[in-house]
């Protein structure tokens, strides 16, 4: 049998654009999408489907040893805002789901691991401008003490058992297609559909608070870069750092505005500004690009472009 790739949280909104773009070069039979339900019936019904609990050792061993799977790619998380709701879950499920795929790798079940990280490693007392690879992390968000912990997980198992994982610290990802969900960088989603459906939009940042984003294209192509480069040219298996954008809401909101002008928006921070006030403004890649040759194509105004031809289409 040849070998197969499996998603884990195929539904979610990497996942899902993973899991095509995965389709789309390995063959649609040879990438099982999984998640805890059927949600998103688009990417149920294109190709190869398991309902798995990422929390269940179990169904990811025996799917992987059924179908000869060899690459695992766990997309499985609660985010910064739903994780700071439900702090136990959070750490269940993101450090759980973790250690089932490393241990099905240091027993080589599986040869190969993606896992993402998320600028969420980061804190207050980490330098917000130009962030490097390597600084302080002082997490103060549940989901942020999972991914930092994770990293330096991911970075023993490669040492001591020789496990090949990869890694990248994602930024805000903006896309159309599935939607966030409990994330602190979401509002830069949602802000261009109630462009499109209702021409407003109430922020939950405050308009001056920098982030770093990205546009799900360059997500995708950085992932799957990433787990093609040779092994030999990588020298982080914690996490690697990666940029492409960095943007306030009044950055976006002006930008939506060149297209749509009687767009406006009002701001009601919430307890999320808080989450997005301790994370870096911009971050330092070079580690990334210098290893894997990393490098964006989207800026905010070719993505702002590409969101709202693609939502119109949705919504009209
Ligand atoms: C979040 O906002 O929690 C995520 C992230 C930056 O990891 N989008």
């Amino acid at each position: 049998m040849s070998s197969k790739i499996l998603v884990i949280g195929a539904c979610g909104q990497i996942g899902t654009e993973l899991t095509t773009k995965l389709r789309d070069i390995y063959g649609v039979n040879n990438v099982i999408a999984s998640d805890i339900n059927t949600r998103n019936l688009e990417l149920v019904n294109s190709g190869p489907f398991e309902i798995i609990d990422a929390k269940n050792y179990n169904a990811i061993k025996d799917c992987c040893k059924i179908n000869n799977v060899k690459t695992v790619y766990l997309m499985a998380a609660l985010l910064s805002a739903t994780g700071e709701k439900y702090p136990m879950e959070a750490w269940d499920l993101n450090m759980n789901s973790l250690f089932h795929v490393l241990n099905l790798a240091k027993q080589k079940t599986i040869d190969k691991v993606f896992w993402p990280s998320s600028i969420a490693v980061f804190g207050p007392t980490t330098p917000r401008e130009n962030t490097p690879q390597h600084t302080i992390c002082e997490p103060t968000t549940v989901y942020g003490i999972t991914k930092q912990v994770g990293e330096r997980w991911c970075e023993y198992y490669y040492e001591k058992y020789d496990v090949d994982v990869r890694s990248i610290r994602y930024p805000g990802i903006i896309s159309y297609k599935a939607m966030p969900g409990g994330g602190t960088t979401d509002y830069a989603v949602e802000i261009y559909h109630e462009a499109i459906k209702t021409g407003n939009y109430e922020c939950f940042l405050s308009e001056n608070t920098s982030l770093p984003m990205m546009f799900m294209e360059d997500a995708i192509k950085a992932t799957t870069d990433l787990m093609q480069a040779p092994s030999e040219n990588l020298s982080i298996r914690s996490s690697y750092n990666l940029s492409a954008i960095s943007f306030t809401p009044e950055d976006i909101y002006k930008s939506i505005k060149t297209e749509m002008p009687e767009f406006s928006i009002t701001y009601k921070p919430d307890f999320r500004q808080d989450i997005a006030d301790s994370w870096p403004s911009s971050i330092d890649d070079s580690v990334a690009r210098n290893d894997w040759n990393w490098q964006h194509d989207y800026n905010l105004k070719d993505m702002t472009f590409e969101m709202l031809k693609q939502l119109r289409k949705k919504y009209n």
